[in-house]
């Protein structure tokens, strides 16, 4: 039974404030949880709640958020058992009881959501993915290691947001680990011989100053080889666009999808079935396989064509489209909208709402893809969720920053822990790619 929920305000990675929330119990034992947040957030996302006050964090600060969860929250959890999840998040459902979480806050909302979860887990000696996930919790994921940061998570001119690898031919996640850890340092080494930057972004992935987009794919690729490992066979290529960032706002208004990657001379105010050839030209020229918000987050008719020219070929994955929302993603499945969804639950506010999108995900066929946001604050709850419910897919950043590897340290542990038991399925979690 929960005894007390206690709600503070801490630091995030990027060095901004967040939500804290520790729930204890009657037997003593307490679990916290902290939320992440984003930079290049879906304008469709449950609500942030942040002060807005600019004395304070530059506006940025969670007091509100806090007493929320100490004068509001509190006095209705006490008494409960944490192991009512759903019953805990309709109930943070009703105390907002507006369609975004606008009144609460999603950021609130999500902290006590998988707070509970996890003192649950605790109290019965559970592991949260075991605890989740019962007992067909097993696949270990493939990661989406993000080693080269641009667009909103870096001050650098690469366009796309993020260049990922993914390390396919591994026999097991902690192989894959280590090819993603290689590659990521011999990057470094590739970046150091040409002069570039060897800082890193956002995400801990390297931010240097490259011409063009295909330059950072190239140099990426360089680095696979230098590494020892075969593009395409060993390691793979991933991108998130993160294309809402790159698509004219005026246009927009207008009902018009122009984009514009600034590092391309030729690619400015585009349509969305010049951006498909686009890809198409990367995909014939790199082992990319899957391609992340490749389209602005209302532009249906663009992912639409895009789904139908490239999902043979790529995962096609909605983040800012989908937005962890039911809705959204049973529309995307009606109309035929990309075959893969990423999962982030402060994107849609509670455990048990997260947990809906990815059923609903599978059945619709999609594959489904546990996600990190750009500021994250050391949990490795991500995790764990890949593994409940057997996404086969995890994207956690780059493999260096503390809060980034937590999460890496973590699928380590629990594949130790899975032993004979645990499956890592490389390529093939990736149902719809025939490469
Ligand atoms: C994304 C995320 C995480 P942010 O777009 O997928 O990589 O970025 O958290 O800034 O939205
Ligand atoms: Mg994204």
């Amino acid at each position: 039974m929960i005894t007390d929920v206690k709600a503070r305000e801490v630091l995030d990675s990027r060095g901004n404030p967040t939500v804290e929330v520790e729930i204890e119990l009657d037997n003593g034992i307490r679990e916290k949880f902290s939320t992440p947040s984003g930079a290049s957030t879906g304008s469709h996302e449950a609500h942030e709640l942040r002060d807005g006050d600019v004395d304070r964090y530059m506006g940025k600060g969670v007091t509100k958020a806090v007493s929320n969860v100490n004068e509001i929250i509190r006095p209705i959890l006490i008494g409960m058992d944490p192991k009512q999840q759903m019953i805990i998040d309709r109930t943070l459902i009703g105390l907002d009881g507006t369609p975004n979480k606008g009144k609460i806050g999603a950021n609130t909302m999500i902290a006590t959501s998988i707070a509970c979860a996890k003192v649950a887990a605790a109290a019965l000696g559970l592991d949260l993915y075991r605890y989740l996930g019962g007992p067909g919790a097993r696949v270990l994921p493939v990661p989406m290691m993000n080693i080269m940061n641009g667009g909103e998570h870096a001050d650098n001119n690469l366009d796309i947001q993020e260049l990922m690898i993914m390390p396919i031919g591994a026999k097991s996640v902690t192989q894959a680990i280590r090819m993603g850890s290689e590659v990521f340092h011999t990057l470094k080494d590739v970046l150091k011989s040409k002069k570039y930057s060897t800082g890193v972004g956002d995400e801990g992935g390297f931010a240097p100053d490259v011409s063009s987009n295909e330059e950072g794919l190239s140099l990426i690729v360089e680095a696979i080889k230098n590494a020892g490992y075969t593009p395409g066979k060993d390691v793979s290529l991933a991108l998130d666009v993160a294309a809402s960032e790159l698509c004219d706002k005026k246009k927009k208004k207008e009902g018009v999808f122009e984009y514009t990657f600034a590092a391309e001379k030729d690619f400015h105010n585009k349509s969305a079935a010049d951006l498909i050839e686009f890809y198409r030209y990367l995909i014939e020229k790199f082992p990319i396989i899957l391609i992340e918000d490749g389209f602005d987050e209302d532009d249906w008719d663009g992912w639409e064509m895009a789904t139908k020219a490239l999902s043979s070929r790529v995962q096609l994955v909605g983040d800012d489209i989908f937005v962890t929302n039911i809705n959204r993603l049973k529309k995307g499945i009606q109309r035929g909208i990309g075959n893969s969804i990423i999962i982030k639950y402060n994107q849609i506010g509670t455990l048990t709402e997260t947990v809906w999108v990815i059923e609903t995900a599978k059945r619709g066929g999609y594959t489904c893809i546990i996600s990190n946001r750009s500021a994250e604050t050391g949990e490795s709850v991500l995790a764990h969720l890949a593994v409940a419910f057997n996404t086969g897919l995890i994207k956690c950043g780059s493999v260096c920053r503390g809060e980034r590897t937590a999460n890496y340290n973590e699928l380590i542990r629990i594949e130790e822990k899975l032993g004979k038991d645990a499956l890592f399925e490389g390529l093939s979690a990736l149902y719809s790619v025939n490469t």
